[in-house]
């Protein structure tokens, strides 16, 4: 059955109709008609508790947002995806991120194979290089165990990795040094490399295509880097393995394809970080950590597929975003974890988000006549209430927030935690209720400094809250967040797996580069603001220091 176009399904329109009606309701009014719905409007699901009534929303929204979930088939174009169907359709590839963390025993066949045997013999062949790498087994070419390990890669191969280590810090091994090289500006992989002892280091090359750029550039100045130290390319067997789709680009590179870890081209870039994409975190957190992580992402995927809508912890986040950007207008989403190890997940997200849902035709091809992905941005807090929070109190525009916070820390000091978590809850209800010029007055407020003191409210938030940070809890967090980007993506009728905007930078800058060289000069003919930046360019680089 064929499902109409957005703005034509009737829970749409009943969405419009209802909008007039509740769009402007204010949450104190809400709250206060209300006072039990800060109980009842939340989930729970695998050890993380939304909140989510501090959203502009009433009941009826809710029924009408999960009535335009089920006419716009989320629950059939799930399942499609977790039966490993073609859903990606303008890259033709199933979209099987899910399958890397199965268990052993279940299956599933793609393209007429079961993939969870190779999924499991390759992170059994991780498990085994990770435990030889932890134990000092694995000698670099002159003896010395490994003891650091440069992770290069970039997008999807970087931000994943590198969320996913400092999030876990604490469960690392302590006297293993990671860094991540990612921009092909060579300070990146200078700062990085430049202490480190060549005969303890392991460069892990993870491209799933093996030709992106940034990441050949900086693994060949790598590669220089190892050999001159070394003052052997016989070293490059000991200190460099692969993370890659490309078997014959990575032998072309020159890495034995013996020390290459594989994945599969059903595993986008952006859903990459449970793949091998993932053996820096396996090298840092060891087998067993992992293997907690990827089982927080499966229980997650589990509630996903098996959770009624109502109690649907993805499909309600992302139905609360589909409401708060096509009904409220909010063009921008902030994440503030109150936890400082998930420093990079803003990061994470916004390339999680913007990328698969920063889409302007439908999956038929057909310009979209609705709004689709937000901005998505954010800092751990409390940092950002000290900077950008104000515009979020009083700013001109609304920006949702999530507000991410944990009971216990993983470092208890004095009252640290108590005064940070305190600093989540109080967020949010000011957010959400502000401060009429009433109590500003009050509070003994000189009359002409009154209005700039009032705060509106009625800002929506998301409060998530759980225990503490673990492994597990961070694979049903990132789960979580993965099925809220799709639910959204289905509702916009979108492709959320391609990149095209992604795949057009890769070939954008390659036709400049020569334009760069001041010995050759060649003719410009880009457009007259171009061609003026190149030749500025050629100056600057000219000039004598
Ligand atoms: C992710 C994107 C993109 C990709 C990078 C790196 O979904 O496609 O961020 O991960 O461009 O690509 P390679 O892994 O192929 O080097």
């Amino acid at each position: 059955m064929s499902i109409p176009p957005l703005r034509q399904r009737s829970a749409w329109k009943s969405l419009e109709t209802h909008h007039v009606e509740v769009g402007s309701r204010h949450l104190r009014d809400l709250f206060a008609e209300d006072p039990t719905r800060g109980e009842r409007m939340h989930v729970e699901a695998e050890g993380i508790y939304l909140d989510y009534s501090k959203n502009r929303l009433t009941d009826e929204t809710l029924r009408l947002l999960l009535e335009l979930a089920e006419e716009s088939g989320v629950a059939r174009r799930r399942d499609q995806m977790m039966a490993g169907e073609h859903i990606n359709v303008s890259e033709d590839r199933a979209v099987l991120h899910v399958a890397l963390r199965m268990p052993k025993d279940a299956q599933l066949i793609v393209d007429g194979r079961d993939v969870i045997p190779e999924v499991h013999a390759e992170l059994e062949h991780m498990s085994r290089f990770a435990t030889q790498i932890r134990s000092g087994e694995w000698k670099g070419y002159r003896g010395k165990p490994i003891r650091n390990v440069v992770n290069v890669g970039i997008g999807g191969s970087d931000l994943g990795p590198v969320m996913a280590y400092e999030a876990l810090r604490h469960y690392c091994q302590r006297d293993l040094t990671f860094r991540f090289v990612s921009n092909v500006d060579a300070s990146d992989l200078v700062e990085a490399i430049s202490d480190l002892d060549a005969d303890e280091t392991l460069f892990i090359i993870s491209s799933k295509t093996f030709t992106t750029i940034e990441t050949l550039t900086n693994a060949r100045s790598a590669r220089a880097w190892l050999v001159e130290q070394i003052g052997t390319e016989e070293a490059i067997a000991r200190h460099f393995v692969a993370v890659s789709t490309n078997h014959e680009a990575v032998a072309a590179f020159g890495i034995d394809t013996a020390n290459m870890f594989s994945f599969w081209d059903w595993v986008g870039g952006r859903y990459s970080m449970d793949s091998a994409i993932g053996l820096s975190t396996m090298i840092a957190l060891g087998p067993t950590y992992f293997a907690e992580l990827l089982a927080g992402f499966h229980a997650m995927d589990e509630h996903f597929r098996l959770a009624p809508f109502e109690r649907n912890l993805p499909v309600l986040m992302g139905m609360i975003a589909v409401w708060n950007r096509n009904f409220l207008g909010c063009a921008s989403v902030g994440v503030m974890p109150y936890e400082q190890y998930l420093k990079r997940l803003p990061a994470y997200l916004q390339q999680l988000t913007m990328e698969s849902n920063g889409k302007h035709v439908t999956i038929d091809g057909d310009h979209v006549d609705y709004q689709t992905g937000p901005l998505y941005w954010g800092e751990p807090g409390t940092n950002g209430q000290h900077s950008f929070y104000q515009l979020l109190h009083q700013g001109t525009s609304v920006v949702p927030v999530d507000l991410i916070g944990f009971a216990k820390s993983l470092n208890p000091l004095t009252d640290h935690h108590d005064i940070l978590s305190s600093n989540v809850f109080a967020q949010a209800e000011a957010l959400a209720f502000g401060k009429t010029d009433d109590q500003v007055r009050a509070e003994g407020t000189p009359e002409h400094v009154i209005a700039h003191r009032v705060m509106e409210g009625n800002r929506p938030t998301n409060v998530l809250l759980a225990e503490v940070l673990t492994p597990r809890l961070l694979g049903s967090l990132i789960a979580l967040y993965e099925h809220s980007v799709f639910t959204q993506g289905v509702v916009w009728g979108i492709d959320s797996f391609d990149q095209w905007g992604v795949e057009l930078g890769k070939v954008l800058a390659t036709r400049i580069i020569p334009e760069l060289d001041t010995n050759f000069e060649p003719e410009l003919t880009h457009d007259s603001s171009t061609n003026a930046l190149i030749r500025h360019y050629r100056t600057l680089k000219r000039k004598e220091d």
